[in-house]
């Protein structure tokens, strides 16, 4: 169990260090030294892993309730629509989480209380329901707890191909809930998998760098690691005091050795692309320089975006992207995670369009045919809609100016901490570093990625593989993997010079924002797949672009009509 979560934990991490080990003497005089980021293939288009928990798109929170896990299953078939599963390198359906992992950071009665509790007894269980805080955020729904096991399966299963080496950036939209404390669900997240995640990361990795652009503060992830100063958690959200999850002030900033390793951006209703741009980059390129990750986590709610029903900023979708572009170009090892994002259309396109950003290509305006058509009428099938209903600015020049200032003074504290050189693993943390501890699936997985790695440095075209779980199932893997290129959990891993910096990537991918004006209107709620177009006549599909498919042939499992919110399945 992990325990550095709160402030009233005793757990306190070690004071001494490895300071007489070569490999976490790593920063220099100068600060030059590079062993971080040379697993990245510097010249080249980064390895990217994409997981895909199946079936996880088809829970229900509840009728009225405005987290609807189908976009994840409308992401995947934009992803697949545009062709992108060719240009990603593996595709994992991935196995949920076993109720050991999640105990890595969750408390056992807690994760009792989830797997025992359904709908058909939560009269009999009232008492726990109430003392574990689940209610109208959180409801009690058919299957939850497996839903949790998915999405917390993809993360982990992407931290652990991202300490083997063998993915530069690892992709699990249905993951990144935030909020989920280590005994309790919160503001709809029931296990918290980016700490689950992190926590796998900081098995290899020194330093991890969590950055969270949903319109909530990550608290659950900001607490679990308040205390720690190999986590610095960076959280761009709204700010207002009884804007949920109430928490993120500008001063709030860890605690003991955690001081200066929390760093929170509040904001302000109707923040538009360019002040958001601005604070983002300038912040994220500061606390980079400071802090030097060897990994970063990137939660990439999208009720950051304009026209989100329970957000307020006016994001577009092309801006969400540069933040995620902008990270990409660091070269470091990166989980990127979904989290937040209620109107349902834009998730979507925003996900999809991230995943093609991820990727390094350029995906058309024009939306691909998929049985989902109808859902993308109201912006004539366009991936970059014009913003709709614009929420004034409060945001001032002045009040960026004072949040920026008073975030690269307290980086500059941290520059001078010996912490971000050398820094103990904690007993129980390096105790996972041995690798007898694996299991034969993990140790198999890394082979078995390993092997994919190889392949893909010698092909331009056949980029993709497919996994369910571990099986390879479009059969194009070599029949002997060779073994994985090097042992995990070793010290000694070859590193070279990284190829830190911006070398590669920044800028490439442009945007293709639209400027007609259509308005978007609410309805949210998928429509039934159908296989007959909708598409008006002269849409023009100029887009037969390279990489754009004409039909998804995978079966959906987004809910049917008669699974709609509304009898006209609007919200
Ligand atoms: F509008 C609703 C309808 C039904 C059920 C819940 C809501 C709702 C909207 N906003 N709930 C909220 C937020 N909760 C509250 C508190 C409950 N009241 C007593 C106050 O305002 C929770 C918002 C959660 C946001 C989750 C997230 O976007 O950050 C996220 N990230 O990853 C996954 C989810
Ligand atoms: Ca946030």
């Amino acid at each position: 169990m992990y325990y550095a979560n709160s402030l009233s934990s005793d757990f306190a991490w070690p004071s001494d260090t490895f300071s007489s080990s070569p490999y976490f003497n790593d920063r220099g005089l100068n600060g030059t030294a590079q062993p971080i980021t040379e697993r990245i293939h510097p010249h080249s288009r980064p390895i990217v892993s994409y997981y895909f928990p199946k079936g996880v798109g088809a829970h229900h929170y509840g009728e009225r309730h405005p987290m609807k896990p189908a976009r994840l299953t409308l992401t995947n078939e934009l992803v697949f629509g545009y062709g992108l599963h060719n240009q990603i390198h593996n595709i994992y359906d991935v196995r949920p989480a076993t109720r050991e992992e999640l105990e890595v950071y969750h408390d056992s009665d807690y994760l009792d209380f989830l797997s025992r509790v359904t709908p058909a007894n939560q009269s009999e269980m009232r008492n726990l329901i109430d003392k574990f805080n689940c209610g109208e955020d959180c409801p009690i729904f058919a299957d939850m707890y497996d839903f949790s096991r998915m999405y917390a399966g993809g993360s982990l299963a992407g931290a652990r191909k991202l300490c083997a080496g063998t993915t530069d950036i690892a992709i699990n939209w249905s993951g990144g809930l935030h909020h989920a404390k280590r005994g309790e669900p919160s503001g709809f997240c029931y296990v918290n998998d980016i700490v689950l995640a992190i926590l796998e990361l900081l098995r290899y990795h020194p330093r991890v760098l969590y950055i969270d652009i949903d319109i909530h503060h990550g608290d659950g992830v900001e607490l679990a690691f308040y205390q720690s100063d190999r986590v610095m958690t960076v959280s761009f959200h709204k700010y207002t005091g009884d804007f949920f999850p109430g928490t993120g002030k500008l001063d709030d900033n860890g605690y003991g050795t955690g001081k200066n390793f929390a760093l929170n951006v509040p904001l302000l209703d109707g923040i538009d692309d360019d002040m958001y741009l601005t604070i983002f980059k300038t912040i994220i390129e500061d606390t980079v320089a400071s802090f030097r990750p060897s990994a970063i986590v990137l939660q990439c709610g999208a009720d950051s975006l304009g026209s989100d029903r329970l957000g307020a900023f006016n994001l577009s979708i092309a801006a969400h992207g540069e933040c995620v572009n902008f990270v990409r170009a660091f070269n470091v090892p990166l989980l990127v995670l979904g989290g937040g994002g209620y109107t349902l259309r834009n998730v979507c396109r925003c996900w999809t369009y991230e995943t093609s950003v991820l990727v390094g290509v350029s995906i058309p305006n024009e939306l691909p045919r998929t049985v989902y058509d109808s859902f993308f009428a109201d912006s004539q099938w366009k991936l970059h809609p014009p913003l709709s209903g614009r929420v004034e600015n409060q945001n001032t020049p002045a009040s960026l100016q004072r949040i920026t200032i008073s975030i690269r003074n307290k980086l500059r504290y941290l520059q001078g901490a010996p912490s971000v050189a050398m820094q103990e693993i904690p007993p129980d943390i390096q105790g996972f570093l041995k690798d007898e501890e694996r299991s034969q699936e993990e140790l198999e997985e890394e082979i078995s990625t390993a092997t994919a790695g190889e392949q893909r440095a010698d092909t331009s075209i056949a980029r993709n593989e497919f996994f369910e779980g571990d099986k390879d199932i479009d059969h194009d893997s070599p029949p002997t993997p060779p073994p994985p290129s090097r042992a995990r959990g070793s010290t000694k891993r070859g590193r070279g010079r990284g190829g830190r910096g911006r070398a590669r990537g920044r800028g490439r991918v442009s945007s293709t924002s639209v400027v007609d004006d259509d308005e978007d209107d609410d309805d949210d709620e998928p429509p039934a797949p159908s296989r007959k177009s909708t598409r008006g006549r002269g849409r023009g599909r100029a887009g037969k672009t390279r990489g754009v498919a004409s039909e998804s042939k995978r079966s959906p499992d987004l809910p049917t009509e008669a699974d709609s919110d509304t009898p006209n399945g609007k919200l």
